[in-house]
């Protein structure tokens, strides 16, 4: 145990934010104070049983919990929406006037009309922000119990990737980091882990491990990002949105060197070459006709034409390609980031044909060419019983759905039901930023809020005053998870569930979600049903019984409580659809054909040019090869730093400190346009403009700049943000199959302030 001054309590608790982390932490209280969070104690480091390990926002959260512009009453807004001006209520008045909205527009416009918006900011069994799989947690719970609310499906984090795998794989299975040591190369695209994997997800862990053992790692990313200088060989830089014709052109010299896995692509795959497609397709649409110029666009994917495209040297795609070619086994992990773009769909589904090309999947040290995956532990839910819309729309399609929900159809990406037929009129939006921070193109977001005559009435529930809550009608304080009791699970290369304990009292007039929810449910009629009379650690108890039936060695409540985290050891790291490449007669893959569909019948049937059939390079709008770029040069990435969870810890003084928000700019750009380090810059396009600061790296490619997404949207009364939203600059077009967000796509100007 560890060593506190007598004074000091020891209090499991956790992180509970949306880093892929989820980290054990311990609170130093005294006289019911938290002095300090330290990592949580769990036992000795090994590869097959590793520690979360927590980070310095996970640390530093003290200055969360205490910060002084923590919410403290409920509010209601006294000016026009949006302005930010609101006056104390108690909460008596909030509770009354969100249940007569709530029965209000159930009665006027149906309970279609009644949005969960999408957001991250709490995990946990109760209260989860997140609505996954059938929608489990606190508030689904009382909204479903009202009649129901439209849901959101996919994720602004992965859109493209869950949807796009499956058209490949039937499923998405990815292989346990800790199988990565297993691996001679590894090559990550688009993936910083050293940033966004950290923690509980432990990928920065496993690839030093790998490295220690010999492997090569080689980063392929238009940053040199702190994955690459941390943990990298090689850093090859790529224009944003052009990954696919590097890969075509990796594909081209795998086959002309013949360096080509046949067999592997015979037995297990469709629509590699002619001589494997399914019927009834004319010539020239398979995989390796693309890459020959044997297909429609006659254009042979060869190096020299991947160069002018992507910016990398055909001596580098060569060498890369022979490197892929005769390393084995070979791990190609994709990252998130490519996705989040134009046409993201298409790099997604062309990593897994290199990995089929060099026969690495369903291999120890290989891998099928997806992200990181692993054990999963299963536990108790608060249940949410069913809910009675059957509507569903992309999370990122809600500002359509205040403005023409009642048009929008499976064109627009809705499930359910043939038309969505009614606007949203009320959101509740609960832990999340997303109502404007981080949705794309904020400024004409905030035009479809400020009109109360389209979405009637909006509940924000948070701990601070974001840019978001601006937009409440009514906003509602929210206890931390320092201030009541939940579980967290994780999934990973190890599966594990801690328990966070209240460390400290609410302050002020904070409440939580199951605490609002509650009273609502009073009001409304149903509160009995709703609590079936139990506190949160009733419901815990539940849960930790579900979690015990599935796993023996789960511990006892009071164990577990006192423990704070539980781990499963897995008995081996998961290599993905190993049972599929060693018995391919006895178990298919989930497609329709049984085989990786590197061509897929299901996407030919669409006959939409911007859903190619096979993996193709489609030029993005506002990509490198756009007109736009005459008036706006520059290409805008973000990226997700370690300065910040998203918005989430922005007000935080010393993570500022650390590493201070900042755009990337390589030398080139910046002395063409005459900024030096530190100069403030003015970043535009038609969209917005923000103000920021200029950090001039050789990390960045030139022609490209990269603006950490998360900052907190500050408009002056010109709507210029002065503190460097990236969304400010982004843009509202989902992607044509998943309708996912494309918020890395942006050309844009950069002038000195
Ligand atoms: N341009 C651009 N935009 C992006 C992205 C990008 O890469 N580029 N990434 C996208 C991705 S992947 C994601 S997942 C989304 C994330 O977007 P969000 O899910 O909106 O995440 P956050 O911005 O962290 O907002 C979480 C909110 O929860 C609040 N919060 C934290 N703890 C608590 C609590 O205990 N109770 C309550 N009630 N509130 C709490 C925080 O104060 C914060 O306001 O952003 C997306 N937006
Ligand atoms: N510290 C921290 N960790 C986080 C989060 C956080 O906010 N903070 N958020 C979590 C969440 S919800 C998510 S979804 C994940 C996302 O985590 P990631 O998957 O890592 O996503 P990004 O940071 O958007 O992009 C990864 C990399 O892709 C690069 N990139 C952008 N465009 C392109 C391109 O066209 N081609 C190539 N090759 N590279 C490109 C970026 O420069 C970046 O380095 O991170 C999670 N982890
Ligand atoms: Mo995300």
């Amino acid at each position: 145990m560890k060593a506190v001054p007598v004074d000091e309590k020891l209090i499991p608790t956790s992180c509970i934010h949306n880093c892929s982390g989820r980290c054990f932490l311990h609170a130093h209280v005294k006289d019911g104070v938290l002095v300090r969070l330290s990592p949580g104690e769990q036992g000795p480091e090994a590869p097959d049983c590793p520690q979360t390990k927590a980070c310095l926002r996970g640390l530093a959260q003290r200055h969360w919990l205490e910060h002084p512009d923590r919410l403290r009453y409920p509010l209601k807004r006294i000016g026009p929406r949006g302005e930010g001006r609101f006056a104390r209520i108690s909460w008596e008045e909030a509770l009354t006037v969100i249940a007569a909205e709530m029965q209000r527009i159930k009665t006027t416009y149906g309970n279609s009309a009644i949005y969960l918006n999408y957001g991250t900011g709490v995990y946990g069994q109760i209260s989860d922000a997140y609505v996954t799989g059938d929608g489990q947690g606190a508030l689904p719970r009382f909204l479903n119990m009202f009649g129901g609310y439209l849901r959101y499906y996919n994720s602004y984090s992965a859109a493209c990737y869950t949807v796009a795998a499956p058209y490949t794989y039937g499923t998405v299975e990815g292989q346990s980091p800790a199988d990565l040591p297993n691996a001679k190369l590894i090559v990550l695209f688009a993936d910083n882990p050293a940033e966004t994997r950290m923690g509980g997800a432990n990928t920065p862990y496993y690839l030093s491990l790998a490295r220690d053992k010999g492997a090569k790692i080689i980063v392929i990313d238009p940053r040199y990002s702190d994955t690459a200088a941390s943990l990298a060989d090689e850093w090859i830089p790529v224009k944003p949105t052009t990954d696919n014709a590097l890969i075509a052109a990796l594909a081209y010299v795998l086959m002309a060197e013949q360096l080509v896995d046949q067999s592997f692509l015979d037995r297990y795959c469709l629509g590699y070459d002619e001589e494997h497609m399914p019927a009834g397709i004319p010539a020239g649409n398979s995989f390796k006709s693309y890459i020959l110029g044997l297909g429609e666009d006659k254009t042979a994917k060869t190096p020299a034409w991947a160069e002018a495209v992507t910016g990398v040297p055909q001596a580098d795609i060569v060498r890369l390609a022979r490197e892929i070619g005769l390393t084995k086994p070979c791990a190609l992990l994709q990252g998130l980031g490519w996705q989040r773009h134009a046409y993201g769909e298409q790099p997604v589904r062309a990593l897994p044909v290199l990995a089929a090309m060099t026969g690495n999947i369903g291999i120890k040290g290989g891998g099928p060419g997806l992200r990181p995956g692993g054990h999963k532990l299963l536990m108790g839910w608060m249940p949410a019983g069913t809910n009675a819309v059957a509507a569903q729309i992309p999370c990122f399609t809600w500002t359509e759905a205040i403005v023409n929900g009642k048009q929008m159809t499976a064109d627009q990406g809705v499930r359910g039901v043939d038309c969505l037929g009614t606007n949203i009129k009320l959101i509740w939006n609960y832990a999340s930023n997303t109502l404007i921070n981080q949705h794309a193109d904020i400024n004409a977001t905030a035009r479809i809020l400020a009109d109360e005559k389209q979405c009637e009435f909006i509940v924000v529930h948070d701990l601070f005053m974001t840019p978001s809550a601006k937009f409440a009608d009514i906003v509602m304080p929210d206890v931390s998870h320092f201030e009541r009791e939940d579980i967290v699970t994780f999934s990973s290369g190890i599966a594990y569930a801690i328990y966070h304990q209240k460390v400290s009292e609410p302050k002020f007039e904070c409440r939580s979600i199951y605490d609002i929810c509650s009273c609502l449910a009073d009001r409304l009629g149903f509160g009995p049903e709703y609590t079936e009379g139990k506190s949160e650690q009733d419901w815990l108890r539940e849960f930790v019984k579900v979690a015990q039936s599935h796993d023996g060695e789960f511990p006892a409540f009071e164990e577990f409580r006192r423990q704070g985290i539980y781990k499963q050891q897995p008995d081996k790291p998961v290599i993905a659809y190993e049972q599929q490449i060693r018995e391919p007669g006895a178990a298919p893959f989930a497609t329709p054909s049984g085989k990786i569909e590197l061509f897929s019948p299901r996407l030919w049937a669409l006959k939409t040019p911007e859903i190619p059939a096979v993996p193709q390079y489609i030029p993005a709008w506002e990509g490198p090869e756009d007109p736009l770029r005459k008036r706006y040069p520059l290409q805008c990435i973000g990226y997700h730093s370690k300065r910040r969870v998203h918005s989430t810890f922005e007000n935080i003084a010393l993570l500022e400190a650390v590493e201070p928000h900042a755009l990337w700019l390589n030398p080139a750009d910046a002395s063409l346009r005459q900024l030096a380090a530190g100069d403030k810059a003015r970043v535009f396009n038609d969209r917005g403009e923000l103000i920021i600061t200029v950090r001039v790296t050789p990390r960045i490619m030139p022609g490209v700049v990269a603006i950490p997404q998360g900052a907190w949207w500050t408009p002056d009364a010109g709507g210029i943000d002065q503190r460097g939203s990236i969304n400010t600059l982004t843009k509202y077009r989902p992607t044509p199959l998943a309708f996912g967000n494309p918020q890395h796509t942006n050309l844009v100007e950069v002038a000195k302030l």
